[in-house]
């Protein structure tokens, strides 16, 4: 019985609209090779590297997005989806490279100084990816300098900063105070996030939006780099 549950779909066989319905349902279920897999018979068929990245890919996590930020889906699961995307991601990095495809916008991301709290932190950069921005990931126990450093290195659109203690949660006005002085705070988006944190806090420190979770931190940034790039056209 179980067999015929988990009969194996010949993902070759399907038509590119079923593969692509088939391939969000497998990047919700996390099922890297299986994503890896209609990656490449997609990539094959003489689809462009981006066109798969969001028909397939995005519009995968789009929709674990929606379920994580429901309560449908939980940390583990959306973990398991986000390494099944980067199975996929693996294969199409190289080509976007090459391609020059355009990216959502280029995100610097790190825990503050003093925290070493990184699963949440990890859960947003891939989902930010996903979304479809480049993520500079600069670890944990992040000071000021080298999160300057980085978004001026990298042209970032957005610096994102994860803090879990109360006790370091006000490093980021740290930050942010420091790229004020050094003229530097309206070329960028700064999001904060980590559980401690609230709405107010945000505003507190100076940051352009407080993010819940993973999935509003995506959906956050690609309403504001889009708007961004709107009011400069
Ligand atoms: Co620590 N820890 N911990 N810990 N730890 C907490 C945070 C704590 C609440 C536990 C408790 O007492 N109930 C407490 C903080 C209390 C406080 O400050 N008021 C605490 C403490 C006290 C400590 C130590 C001081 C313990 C000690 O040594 N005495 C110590 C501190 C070390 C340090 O950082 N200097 C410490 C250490 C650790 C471990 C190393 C053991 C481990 C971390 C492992 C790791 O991250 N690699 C750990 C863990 C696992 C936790 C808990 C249990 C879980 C945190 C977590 O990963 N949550 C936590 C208790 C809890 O929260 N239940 C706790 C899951 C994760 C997916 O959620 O990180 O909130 P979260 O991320 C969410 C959102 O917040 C948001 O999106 C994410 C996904 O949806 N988000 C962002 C997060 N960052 C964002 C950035 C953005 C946007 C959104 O940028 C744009």
């Amino acid at each position: 019985m179980a067999d015929e549950q988990y009969e194996e779909i010949d993902l070759a066989a399907l038509p590119d609209a079923d593969l692509v319905q088939q391939m969000h349902s497998d990047l919700y279920d996390g099922l890297g090779e299986e994503i890896a897999a209609g990656t490449q018979i997609l990539l094959d068929r003489g689809w462009s590297a981006e066109k798969v990245l969001n028909d397939a890919l995005v519009e995968g996590m789009r929709i674990v997005g929606i379920d994580f930020r429901d309560g449908i889906l939980f940390v583990p699961e959306v973990l398991l989806a986000a390494n099944a995307m980067k199975a996929g991601m693996a294969l199409l990095r190289p080509i976007l490279a090459e391609t020059g495809a355009v990216r959502a916008g280029t995100v610097v991301l790190g825990t503050v100084k003093g925290d070493i709290h990184d699963i949440g932190k990890n859960l947003v950069a891939m989902m930010l990816e996903g979304a479809g921005f480049e993520v500079i990931d600069l670890g944990v126990n992040t000071d000021a300098d080298r999160f300057i450093a980085a978004i001026q290195e990298h042209k970032a659109d957005i610096l994102g900063m994860s803090a879990l203690l109360t006790t370091t949660m006000p490093y980021m006005k740290v930050v942010i105070d420091e790229m004020k002085r050094r003229g530097l705070r309206d070329d960028y988006i700064v999001l904060v996030g980590g559980a401690p944190l609230n709405e107010e806090f945000g505003l507190a420190v100076g940051a352009d939006a407080y993010c819940r979770d993973a999935a509003i931190a995506a959906e956050t940034a690609r309403r504001l780099v889009e708007a961004r790039r709107a009011a400069s056209a």
